[in-house]
């Protein structure tokens, strides 16, 4: 399997609001590079650099506002004299008017942002660009012939619904690979969520979608980030009715139980028949992980790449969380082996 990486991801690192004080971000730089070095270290394929998308390609999955405001929030953040990396501290909650876009950079970092976890830095719009170009190039791949790629993308972007950041998430790069497997004209187009954490973004991007199902395995969000998207009832509107589907586990849930919801995702994947299949990888399902609570041990993520590969179609793996920075890499190497040791 070939990967895309790129050593640019390193231009974006910041902090994060956490337990009330102001930490480094769980979401780091040698996140990427031990996934990187694991890749390398068994031989996994091929690795090679990302290509350069138009913008136009982002602006299918986001707005047109969005995307320019994550390319000049940096600059006008910097113009009222601030220095630091750019926080929302203010939110355009239910009674409060949400049609306007402040002209204020305050104002507008609320309005696109679900949380104070994504920081903005003077180089988080080139990391978060190529993060994006990562997963189109992987896509790009698997139009080429490949049967699989794995997008080794930080930032990550699940998060990152059409219209805000949040979670560590600018972009979301699975969801821009997937409209752009659409754009090129696939009629049926699948993502499939295995990150701990809902992939609220991507729900929120096709919910009214009938060409591009989205199901998402999460902690529930009784108890898990981020706490207000993920239930069973979140079905999806309209055309897209019936194309999201969504499996909430509860706190420490382990591959048992896991693999049966698993099972389930994936036979209604396969119903569905997609041409291609993007798949949301976090490992942050993993025992150890600092902010999450399941408990997956490091070989049940071969059998996640086995389950993957009896949906049948070709696969796109997109990274996105995991926080257990000395196991990351071996974990998700190990879903890519499973499913290739099903597909070769
Ligand atoms: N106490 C991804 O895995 N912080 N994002 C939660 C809960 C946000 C995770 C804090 C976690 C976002 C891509
Ligand atoms: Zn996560």
């Amino acid at each position: 399997m070939f990967t895309v990486f790129s050593d640019s991801h390193r231009l974006h690192h910041g902090t994060e609001l956490k337990d009330g004080v102001l930490k480094p971000s769980f979401e780091q730089p040698s996140r990427a590079d031990t996934v990187h070095k694991r890749v390398k270290q068994v031989g996994l394929g091929q690795i090679i650099e990302p290509r350069a998308f138009d913008r136009s390609c982002y602006v299918n999955a986001h707005s047109e506002r969005y995307v320019t405001f994550l390319e000049t929030a940096w600059s006008e953040w910097c113009a009222t004299g601030r220095t630091h990396d750019a926080l929302p501290l203010v939110w355009p909650v239910r009674d409060l008017a949400n049609e306007h876009v402040p002209t204020f950079i305050d104002g507008k970092l609320g309005f696109y942002a679900m949380d104070a976890g994504s920081p903005i830095t003077a180089t988080t719009w080139q990391a978060v660009k190529t993060s994006a170009d990562i997963a189109l190039t992987g896509l790009a791949l698997i139009d080429e012939g490949h049967d699989s790629a794995f997008a080794l993308c930080r930032p990550p972007g699940h998060h990152a619904a059409r219209e805000y950041m949040g979670g560590y998430c600018y972009l979301n790069n699975a969801a821009i690979a997937a409209q752009q497997a659409i754009t090129q004209g696939a009629k049926r187009v699948a993502v499939l969520d295995v990150d701990f954490h809902h992939g609220n973004g991507t729900q929120n991007i096709f919910y009214g979608r009938g060409d591009v199902m989205f199901v998402s395995l999460h902690g529930e969000p009784a108890v898990s980030y981020p706490y207000y998207s993920g239930f069973s009832h979140e079905v999806g509107v309209g055309h897209g009715e019936g194309c999201n589907l969504n499996y909430p586990l509860p706190k420490n849930t382990t591959w048992e139980s896991y693999r049966t919801a698993l099972l389930h995702a994936c036979k209604k994947l396969q119903q569905f028949a997609p041409e291609v299949l993007v798949v949301s990888l976090g490992v942050d399902t993993f025992k150890d992980d600092p902010i999450s609570h399941f408990l997956l041990e490091s070989e049940d993520f071969i059998g996640i790449g086995e389950l993957i590969a009896d949906v049948g179609c070709p696969t796109l793996f997109v990274m996105e969380g995991g926080y257990m920075v000395d196991e990351i890499g071996i974990n998700a190497v190990n879903v890519l082996h499973g499913y290739e040791s099903k597909r070769a």
